[in-house]
């Protein structure tokens, strides 16, 4: 029989049979948990959950603003060998019923904030068996059970049955991306995985420790936020700050001064926001030891900028949702600018040409990635899994160089995904989107730097005969529809879109128009 291992057990068991039980584990403004008190909310949540059916290897989706209550129930979920599947809270009714449709989730766990949305997205969820109410969200599945999150604690009150018995191969979580290819997939992640992400980056790169107090903008509902302000912080018996607000700069204040965090992690245009933010004191960053950028590149600028506006450096590195977390990075007091550093220990790296050479340094090739933590497949996408999972290699789709100090510089993309302010927007979505618009009769969605150097979607249309396009109505009828991150920031008006001879859009051509 495979050893027993449960990630949930290990991240926060093993800091209470330690004697740690008395640290604080959680902090933030929905409150203050201990490792003790931690534990315990766990264990009960985990017993609640199988007290009102749930069965190891379901799926529970999550949906809901970070705080102790979320964190309890994707651990409690992991405990009980269930399946946590955290969502973006930036998604539409629509997208969210996607979602629950193609995870086939049986429960899902909501906080108040979300509540219209997540209601109309489980009327048509017809595998969905429950719902947990976090702050006594006002959701009911089309059938089946609601519990607030407070009654299923006091259902798991009394004995507690253990972990499930998982093991390093056991599923653990699923994450939403839509990386490689447009439409959302859940990149499944096993137990082991966990443990594999907090031995390396957390613990080589950060070197995070018990007297660290770790505050992510990216929320837990991102692999990045989730490694960030949960997974590191729980192994290491440090502290994890969670905030429900959206982030902007003020809220960042807010938790610097009263948090106090000592491990800051963010994407780059985030970093630029807070530059450009009156809110925000120059000595704000004081207890913090050094940030942490992901998400996209980093230019060289910002961190100058960053670091001699705040006194602290950023390091920079890249990780991806199929990898769980950052795999090549920047060291702490050894940033090269303008670069993702090296490869993480334990993870290998080859950057391969289009004819499928290695390439030599200094030449571009496409990023592939081989290490301990990367997902088993995507749930259900069968020809998409062998394109991206080609053995024991990730193909990345990043195109990279690297130098002759074995540093890597990213160039872009293999192909036509944008990633804004970290995140992936699909060109043909947001094109779907605007051609249901009836002022249109063409679209293409493409990347176009803004005043930080940062990819952002634009929209390029042609007007529909007899119509004419109002860019503002336009966004607006993106921002209905899609999450407000894909809509295009602008829109240019052609008369017509530049074509191939053989009918394909030349989305280059678009790109350097807009550039300009
Ligand atoms: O996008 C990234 O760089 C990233 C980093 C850590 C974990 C997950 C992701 C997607």
């Amino acid at each position: 029989m495979p050893k027993p291992f449960n990630a949930a057990s290990y991240l926060v068991d093993r800091q209470i049979s330690r004697g740690h039980g008395g640290r604080t584990a959680v902090a933030g403004p929905r409150g203050t948990l201990t490792y003790a008190e931690l534990g315990s909310r766990v264990r009960r949540a985990a017993a609640g959950l199988r007290a009102i059916g749930l069965r190891p290897e379901e799926r529970v989706m999550v949906f809901s603003a970070d705080g102790p209550e979320m964190l309890v129930m994707l651990l409690a979920a992991m405990r009980a060998g269930a399946v946590p599947v955290p969502v973006s809270t930036m998604y539409r009714s629509g997208e969210l019923g996607e979602l629950l449709r193609d995870s086939r989730a049986r429960f899902l766990v909501v906080s108040a904030e979300f509540a219209e949305i997540a209601q109309a997205a489980a009327r048509e969820a017809p595998d969905l068996a429950g719902v947990v109410a976090i702050d006594d969200a006002d959701v009911r599945p089309g059938r089946g059970t609601r519990v607030t999150y407070e009654e299923l604690l006091g259902l798991g009150a009394g004995e507690d049955a253990g972990p499930d018995a998982t093991h390093d191969d056991s599923p653990a979580l699923w994450l939403y991306t839509s990386g490689t290819t447009g439409t959302p997939k859940a990149a499944m992640h096993r137990h082991a995985n966990i443990r594999q992400v907090v031995e390396t980056y957390g613990a080589q790169v950060l070197g995070a420790t018990a007297d660290d107090r770790c505050f992510s903008v990216a929320k837990l509902f991102f692999a990045y936020g989730l490694g960030n302000a949960a997974f590191f912080p729980l192994a290491a018996g440090a502290t994890a700050v969670l905030d429900p607000a959206r982030p902007t700069p003020a809220s960042v204040a807010a938790r610097l001064a009263e948090d106090r965090p000592t491990l800051f992690f963010a994407g780059p245009t985030f970093f630029a926001a807070l530059l450009h933010s009156p809110d925000i004191a120059d000595d704000a960053f004081a207890p913090v030891r050094f940030a942490v950028s992901a998400g996209e590149a980093l230019p060289a600028e910002l961190f100058t900028r960053f670091r001699d506006r705040f006194g602290i450096e950023i390091v920079d590195g890249i990780g991806s949702t199929e990898a769980l977390h950052i795999f090549l990075s920047n060291r702490p007091g050894a940033v090269r600018p303008g670069t993702t550093g090296t490869p993480v220990p334990g993870y290998d790296l080859r950057l391969r040409t289009a004819d499928g050479r290695e390439a030599a340094d200094g030449e571009p090739g496409n990023l592939f990635l081989r290490g301990p933590s990367l997902a088993t497949g995507y749930w259900a996408r069968t020809d998409t899994s062998r394109a991206v999972f080609q053995g024991e290699w990730l193909a990345t789709g990043d195109i990279y160089v690297r130098d002759a100090d074995g540093y890597y510089a990213c160039l872009g993309r293999d192909n036509d995904m944008i990633k804004a302010g970290g995140i992936w927007v699909s060109p043909s979505e947001v094109e779907a989107r605007l051609l249901s618009h009836p002022t249109v009769a063409q679209a293409a969605v493409v990347a176009a730097p803004d005043a930080d150097g940062l990819d952002k979607p634009v929209a390029c249309v042609v007007a529909a005969p007899g119509h004419t396009v109002d860019a503002e109505a336009l966004v607006a009828h993106c921002r209905e529809g899609l999450a407000a991150f894909k809509r295009p920031r602008h829109v240019f008006v052609f008369d017509a879109l530049p074509m191939t001879a053989t009918g394909k859009l030349r989305r280059y051509v678009l790109r350097s128009v807009v550039a300009e």
